[in-house]
């Protein structure tokens, strides 16, 4: 069997329960890398060649050895068990394909945000996405070796509420980017657990349903 034959075996074996989870954020800050290190199928990329004619439109700065630039999306995808798993989206990072983010983001259960620090203003657009659709998502700072910042000082960078959880990360590293997901997971469950809470206490603090009420006298 051919890789791509395994590859579409291996999508047809579970769907049972698809969770479907973007990688976000801006130019260059190792979308691509995360999927593609993390995914256990062959991933589908969308890269193409970054080329001069791009130079006056491309912010490069912090990025110039860069040489391709993902087009449309990445896809990879984790099992989790042997119902679920985690499909995997990776959006591009150029400004000019930011359009087809909303398009990414619906019917997405988390998001990460990949920052690379010494480009924080790069990923404020993503974090404003997010919120705009109510996407819960995490933050992971990709290891690029910029000066050290300490997590209040992104976290004010960022605007980032206490309760969304930042990492850090080496993209290029499987066990890293496995934690970075693992992270957004038990992130999801968090707050999944806190809303059926939520919702139990609404449900004990409301009136007793009609049904149960003792009826009206008739006479
Ligand atoms: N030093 C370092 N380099 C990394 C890391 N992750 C990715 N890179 C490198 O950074 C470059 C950009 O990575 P990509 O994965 O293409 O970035 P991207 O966010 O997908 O880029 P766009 O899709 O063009 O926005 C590549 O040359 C990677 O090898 C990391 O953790 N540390
Ligand atoms: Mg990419």
């Amino acid at each position: 069997m051919d890789s791509a034959t395994s590859d579409r075996a291996a999508l047809q074996a579970t769907a049972d329960n698809g969770l479907k989870i973007v990688v976000v954020g801006g130019f260059g800050v190792g979308k691509t890398t995360m999927v593609r290190s993390v995914s256990e199928i062959r991933p589908l990329n969308t890269e193409e060649t970054m080329t001069r004619a791009g130079e006056a439109v491309d912010d490069l700065d912090g990025v110039h050895s860069k040489t391709s630039t993902t087009v449309a999306f990445d896809f990879g995808r984790i099992t989790l068990d042997e119902r679920s798993v985690l499909y995997l989206f990776g959006a591009p990072g150029q400004e000019r394909f930011w359009f087809l983010w909303d398009r990414l983001f619906s019917g997405t259960l988390g998001a990460v945000v990949l920052v690379d620090t010494r480009r924080l203003a790069d990923s404020w657009y993503a974090i404003d996405r997010l919120e705009h659709h109510g996407t819960p998502f995490i933050v992971a700072c990709n290891d690029f070796g910029g000066s050290f910042h300490t997590e209040q000082q992104i976290r004010e960078a960022l605007d980032l509420s206490p309760d969304v959880p930042l990492v850090e990360c080496d993209a290029r590293d499987r066990s890293s980017s496995k934690y970075v997901l693992i992270t957004l997971v038990e992130h999801l469950y968090a707050l999944s657990v806190a809303r059926s809470k939520g919702a139990d206490a609404a449900l004990a603090g409301s009136p007793a349903p009609a049904a149960t009420m003792t009826p009206e006298p008739t006479t």
